[in-house]
């Protein structure tokens, strides 16, 4: 008899984990909370997976073996809580994923910054020649490249609910970017839980494998010295001196491993800010793990434009700048962007409030932020702690209206700045929609 495989979703991670449990000879069932789109019903017929959908508890669990849940669906779903109850292991597309490829893996986490990481790295490992992949939250199910193709690395951005369900898995080189709130509202508003899950990126490394780690990163270095790890511990920052670290000095980034220095210039990596001078610290570092030579690394962070909806330039409309940050979906990467401000600014921020602490970025708002205008269902918060810091404060729940609104109140040589700081689904369907929507707007002035 097969094994059976039960997928809790039936979005990119259900869809891909589905083919490639196919391929490896489950028998698999999807369920799935909503209806599933008719394409998706297509690819399952012909592979012979069965479906259900519109249903809250699946019917499935019968003799299944595993469980995949896709990484959106919380711990406290009907589904999940009877797989426990029934005691049916529960793992993660990146887990299963992992079981099926002997690639080299380069896992990518962190609170900001993971994505552009993340295609900085593919980008240059894939310039220089080598059989790579990408995947993961960056959009791609892992799952299904795997089963699609036969990279001999992979390159993938993993989210903490990505890492919650991981048993055996070990990147050889694991990333954390960073760690601030966010998704509190996935781990019981307790950041604890959240930092927790992030460190599970080094639970099963072994002494031959990668932990690069963001030294300046106060909350990090904390965490990470109460945990034990195997890996290799590779620091990157700003001004380190010590062996075995990445440092960035008058803008050469210093790679020092086993007594070699490499230094590599950035003086035409073109993406603007400090946390991208950190993001190619980090792809620089892996390509020198991977023996990259210097020209390569160096031309692929000069030819490298950045992504979309991430500090995004869309506009310049009567001497004002339109940048759009819709993938700023916390607090702290929009701290980043009004750090990279430099101009007055229109602010328009808001959506679905994961938790968040605006208080920090007071400073920055009173020093560069001139009107905000609130784009969210519920506004309060954002109300409640900016309202001190400025004149001008305004609500709408229409993106044509909060660009119309910022148009008519910037001046010459400001900014208008679309930077969330929280998750875009009470009025979208996702940032890129958010991002796509403000970029519309702002070239229909
Ligand atoms: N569903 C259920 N039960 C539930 C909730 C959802 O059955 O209780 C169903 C939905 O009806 C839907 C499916 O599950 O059909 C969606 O599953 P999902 O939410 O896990 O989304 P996927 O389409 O599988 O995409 C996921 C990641 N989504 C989330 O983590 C929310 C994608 O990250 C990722 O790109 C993709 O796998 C491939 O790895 C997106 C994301 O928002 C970009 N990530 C978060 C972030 O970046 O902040 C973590």
């Amino acid at each position: 008899m097969k094994n059976k495989c039960v997928i809790l979703g039936g979005g990119i991670s259900g869809v891909g984990t589905a083919q490639l449990a196919i391929k490896q000879g489950f028998d698999v069932y999807v369920s799935d909370t909503s209806l599933l789109e008719n394409n998706i019903k297509d690819k399952f017929k012909d592979w012979g997976v069965f479906w259900e959908e519109n249903v809250q508890e699946s019917n499935f669990f019968q003799n299944a073996d595993w469980i995949m849940k896709s990484p959106g669906i919380p711990n406290n779903s009907s589904s999940v809580l009877l797989a426990k109850e029934l005691g049916i292991p529960i793992l993660s597309e990146i887990e299963f994923a992992s079981r099926h490829t002997n690639a080299k893996i380069i896992g990518i986490t962190g609170s900001n910054g993971k994505t552009t990481t993340t295609e900085l790295t593919y980008q240059m490992l894939k310039n220089s020649g080598l059989n790579v992949g990408i995947a993961g939250n960056i959009g791609k199910s892992f799952a299904q490249q795997v089963a699609e193709n036969s990279f001999e690395i992979y390159v993938l951005e993993l989210s903490s609910f990505q890492l919650d369900d991981i048993i055996d898995f070990a990147p050889d080189i694991a990333v954390i970017t960073n760690i601030t709130p966010d998704h509190l509202d996935r781990y019981n508003n307790n950041f604890n839980n959240y930092i927790a899950s992030k460190l599970r990126i080094t639970l099963n490394q072994t002494n031959d494998q990668f932990l690069l780690l963001n030294a300046n990163d106060s909350v990090l270095m904390e965490a990470i010295s109460r945990v034990s790890t195997k890996a290799h511990k590779h620091l990157f920052g700003y001004d380190l001196e010590c062996d075995s670290s990445t440092s960035l000095n008058n803008k050469n980034i210093t790679i020092k491993y086993k007594n070699v220095n490499t230094m590599i210039s950035t003086s035409t990596f073109p993406l603007k800010g400090r946390h991208n001078l950190l993001n190619a610290m980090v792809a620089s570092t892996i390509a020198s793990i991977f023996k990259l030579n210097k020209s390569n690394i160096r031309e692929s962070l000069s030819n490298f434009n950045g992504l979309p909806h991430r500090l995004e330039h869309v506009l310049k409309i009567q001497d004002v700048n339109y940048i759009n940050d819709s993938k700023a979906t916390n607090v702290n990467a929009t701290f980043y962007a009004l750090e990279t401000l430099n101009t007055k600014g229109v602010w328009i921020v808001g959506g679905v409030d994961k938790g968040n602490d605006y208080e920090q970025l007071l400073p920055l708002v009173r020093e560069k932020i001139k009107a905000i205008i609130c784009l969210g269902k519920n506004n309060q918060r954002l109300i409640e702690v900016f309202y001190k810091v400025t004149d001008v404060m305004v609500e709408t729940q229409s993106m044509n209206e909060a660009v119309k609104i910022a148009h008519n109140i910037s001046k010459k040589k400001e900014t208008v700045l679309l930077s969330p700081a929280c998750a875009s689904f009470d009025l979208f369907k996702n940032y890129e929609d958010r991002g796509n929507q403000f970029k519309n707007a702002v070239r229909s002035l």
